[in-house]
């Protein structure tokens, strides 16, 4: 049983005071306990778009009472902060269920509590971090003692009536029509523009800031290097054309109401055929036509999960790679825990090979091989592997508290050879996998060593097969010596412990910034590494580029159009899955 559960079998309401003492005790004990918290919570809370989307109020009578307004206000709080762990409809993601058989149970003084306070389970303390004030403590717990409203279902109908081709293909150039190394173009997401920025790699200038969906999440390249996808956390994906003089939009779609993947068809003979984009809601994926983003098939992803084989409403898609041996696409569903090898051949007859691995899956990406292909069930603290050219899973190998590798890093192993690396947003600890299973085969799928970096709050990890260096960043980590710097390891000696640049620093802000530094990104040369400094939207952010030898500062990149830098992806690493 929780603390907080017998807290209430043996607390009544009357005695409230205690309650409350206990519970900030709890709050005070889980900052001791879980001394990356903040970053976990951070990262779990960043806000959905359908904190914007109408939903209908339910007028349940055992619910306590709520006006319209003060119903509209709790479910913009909760898609804010709230769904990214409990989920859409409530039933339990990452976090726990908050279905109204469950708080109508605990009742309105108990909710309070436990949102102002949180628990050792990991609610965080709304209240008393000052995030929530007292008012809307008591809404909260209000609210989610309603029936959760459902938001709408986005099909065929909706994606076509949000489908845009801006240039046909017929209409576009037949060559590339500028003079620029798209190879070595970085594709930098502007979060809260609502825009990316193209910056040539080579001489460090802006090419062009596109109009985007709002917080582009990723940055892929199409087989053929001319396209370039980028997808909103709204969902919607826009279809950037290279090879225009001034490379620009040229198609368009929203493919639901929240989404983090896109893709497209990498397997010879397929290239740039299509496109795929998973969606958080509804929990779905589309297969669209690769040169104007048609939407073709769209598949649910509702259904059992991998464990206790109970049905889940609502599984988000997570990451999606294109495999490199198969005409198949990979699809993570998050919270049933299952890898969908979806084969494209034939998308009129669709076959799919469903894995089952562990719960949670989120990010992950190949072996140097693109062979296998490694991702991270992160509340589970496992990585999942699987064999994309056999189809089937190869093993769930244990790891640190939350492994979030983004791709993850690829790297020959002085004692384990190649092995495959994953940071952890849950604890400092790096995780080297062996991923060769015939040269290496005592290694293999196997943690061959943990390393620790400078804390937790770990996002990205990257290296590059002509280069030595391994950058972990730690943007989520609520020390900002530690959140404002980057890990930096030689991967031929592991032991000697890392050594620590001071890349905000050397952005040369002036004017008060967060300074997060996020996502280490090789050019395409491998002998330079690009750092976003990403500050609030109010405040200057910048580009951080270290020379990859001499880990000395090369350049900073400073514009006032460089708003809440995040991800930034080089064109051909992105491609051909260098990392
Ligand atoms: Fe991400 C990758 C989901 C928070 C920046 N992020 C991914 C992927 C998923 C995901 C499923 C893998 C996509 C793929 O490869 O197809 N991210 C989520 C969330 O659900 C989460 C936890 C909370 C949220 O509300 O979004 C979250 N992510 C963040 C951030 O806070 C970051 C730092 C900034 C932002 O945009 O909000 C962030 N995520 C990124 C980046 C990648 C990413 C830069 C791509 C990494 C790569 O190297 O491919």
């Amino acid at each position: 049983m929780s603390a907080i559960a017998t807290l209430k079998r043996t607390v009544p309401v009357a005695a409230a005071v205690l309650a409350l003492s206990v519970a900030s005790a709890f709050a005070q004990e889980k900052k001791e306990q879980h001394p990356t918290s903040e970053a976990e919570i951070k990262y779990q809370a960043g806000g959905s778009p359908l904190a914007a989307v109408d939903m209908y109020q339910d007028i349940n009578p055992k619910a306590p009472p709520m006006t319209k307004a003060e119903f509209d206000k709790a479910r913009q709080i909760y898609f804010e902060r709230c769904a990214g762990c409990h989920g859409v409809l409530r039933k339990g993601a990452t976090g726990k269920p908050l279905t109204p058989n469950i708080t109508l149970e605990r009742g309105t003084e108990y909710l309070k509590v436990f949102i102002k306070y949180g628990s050792p389970a990991g609610m965080p303390n709304w209240g008393t971090s000052g995030d929530l004030s007292d008012a809307e403590v008591d809404l909260m717990a209000r609210y989610v003692q309603q029936t959760p409203p459902t938001p709408p279902e986005f099909g065929m109908a909706e994606m076509k009536a949000t489908w845009k081709v801006i240039v046909p293909p017929d209409k576009r150039p037949t060559k590339k029509m500028n003079k620029y190394n798209l190879d070595n173009i970085f594709s930098t997401t502007l979060r809260d523009t609502g825009e990316v920025m193209l910056i040539d790699g080579d001489t460090k200038k802006v090419i062009n800031i596109v109009k985007t969906g709002y917080a582009v999440h990723i940055s892929r390249t199409s087989a053929s290097g001319r396209y370039l996808l980028v997808i909103g956390r709204d969902a919607k994906i826009n279809m950037i054309d290279l090879w225009m003089e001034k490379p620009d939009n040229v198609a368009e779609i929203r493919t639901g109401l929240e989404a983090r993947s896109v893709e497209t068809s990498k397997f010879k003979g397929y290239e740039d055929k299509y496109a795929i984009a998973g969606s958080y809601w509804p929990p779905q994926f589309v297969i669209m036509k690769g040169d104007t983003l048609e939407p073709l098939k769209i598949v649910a992803t509702r259904g059992m999960t991998v464990d206790t084989q109970e049905y889940h409403p609502e599984p988000r898609v997570a990451a999606i790679v294109a495999s490199h041996f198969k005409p198949e696409f990979v699809v993570n569903v998050k919270e049933t825990g299952k890898i969908l090898m979806v084969n494209y051949k034939d998308i009129d007859n669709l076959q799919m090979t469903e894995i089952p691995t562990a719960r949670f899956l989120h990010d992950g990406g190949w072996d140097s091989t693109h062979r296998y292909v490694l991702m991270a069930a992160n509340q589970s603290n496992k990585i999942a592997i699987v064999d994309a050219k056999e189809g089937k899973k190869v093993a769930i190998v244990e790891v640190d508290k939350i492994p979030h590798p983004g791709r993850g890093a690829n790297f020959v192993h002085p004692k384990c050879g190649p092995v495959w690396a994953t940071g952890h947003l849950g604890s400092e600890k790096i995780a080297f996998i062996g991923t060769d299973p015939v040269k290496n085969k005592q290694h293999a799928w196997k943690v061959c060593e943990m390393v620790d970096g400078q804390g937790g709050g770990n996002l990205f990890i990257k290296t590059h097969p002509k280069s030595t260096n391994l950058w972990v960043d730690t943007p989520l980590n609520p020390d900002p010596k530690v959140h404002r710097s980057i890990a930096v390891f030689n991967i031929k000696d592991l032991k000697a412990g890392f050594k620590v640049l001071p890349i905000f620093e050397w952005a040369g802000i002036k004017g008060e910034a967060a300074g997060r530094v996020v996502q280490p990104e090789y050019n395409k040369a491998g002998d330079e590494v690009w750092f976003s400094i990403w500050s609030a939207k109010n405040q200057e952010s910048a580009i951080v580029v270290v020379d990859d030898k001499t880990l000395k500062l090369k350049t900073v990149i400073r514009d006032p159009k460089l708003i809440t830098p995040t991800g930034h992806f080089n064109l051909y690493n992105t491609q051909h899955d260098v990392y």
